[in-house]
């Protein structure tokens, strides 16, 4: 049996509505990698469409969490950073990754702060700034088009776009700010297949995966593809494999929800797909 791999994934917890720890959790799992959590937030909901839900911060637990791990010899194959609760939250990440990793490590963020031109809710409008700088430490970022906009201090821009406009924006991502791998979601050339651009520095490669637009505006979506992407390259897939898997695994959770007419805000079936994305992770 080969060394079971593990993540660390700091990300809150939403209590209702399908995202961030819910999400990452059963599928970083799937793919047979342990996962330790660090949560950032407990919300009774997430912030997308729901109103008055609580949230507690838990800034102040963070650094006495890595203080006790640091007692033991924990290592982590990947850290895994999401939605954060605040600027101070994203100095912090500086630190948790100074002290958790190791040589091999992959650290991964995806820079949660945006969408459709839009900051979410409760971020100032600094974050983009913050976010950058914590996006400057990773070895891979994926942030859409919205976040990679704010993060280049660029007008946020509807499509359909250019292949020449996204491979821009790959470029600067990586070579302005520094991860050597960072994947776009969101990228679409025509008003019929949506999906994702991933470029690799070290070959200077953009390679794309498309599966054809479900309408409507699903939540969640962002961090269930960055959890498959997470989950197939730590099992050792490659960069454009990996968007293929998270692409399809995708799209078909959201193809399960819109069959059932679900509440758009409640998050998307990714759960019965998870056998398939098992059998393909665990080869
Ligand atoms: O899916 C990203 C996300 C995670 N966590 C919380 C959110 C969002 C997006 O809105 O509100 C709390």
């Amino acid at each position: 049996m080969k060394r079971q791999k593990r993540v660390a994934a700091v990300h809150d917890i939403s209590c209702f509505g399908k995202c961030s720890l819910t999400v990452v959790l059963p599928i970083i799992s799937a793919a047979g990698i342990e996962v330790s959590v660090i949560p950032t937030a407990v919300l009774s909901t997430h912030t997308g469409g729901f109103t008055e839900f609580t949230f507690r911060d838990l800034t102040d637990d963070i650094v006495p969490i890595i203080n006790h791990w640091s007692n033991y010899d924990f290592t982590f194959d990947g850290i895994y950073t999401g939605y954060l609760g605040s600027v101070e939250q994203i100095e912090l990440m500086k630190q948790v990754f100074d002290r958790l990793k190791q040589k091999d490590t992959l650290i991964f963020v995806d820079p949660v702060m945006a969408d459709n031109g839009k900051l979410y809710p409760l971020f100032p409008n600094d974050f983009p700034k913050g976010m950058r700088s914590l996006c400057s430490k990773a070895d891979m970022i994926i942030p859409n088009i919205t976040e990679a906009c704010f993060m280049l201090n660029e007008p946020f821009k509807q499509g359909p776009y250019t292949k020449d406009y996204i491979e821009e924006l790959l470029r600067r991502l990586s070579h302005e700010i520094g991860p050597k791998k960072v994947v776009i979601t969101g990228v679409y050339f025509d008003d019929v297949n949506l999906g994702a651009a991933a470029y690799d520095a070290d070959s200077d490669v953009v390679e794309y995966a498309f599966s054809k637009r479900v309408d409507g505006y699903y939540h969640g979506t962002g961090d269930i593809f960055a959890s498959a992407v997470m989950a197939s390259i730590l099992s050792g897939i490659s960069l454009k494999e990996a968007i293929k898997i998270a692409v399809d695994f995708t799209v078909g959770s959201i193809k399960r929800t819109s069959e059932a007419k679900s509440d758009i805000r409640y998050g998307v079936n990714f759960e019965t797909g998870l056998r398939e994305l098992a059998d393909k992770l665990n080869k």
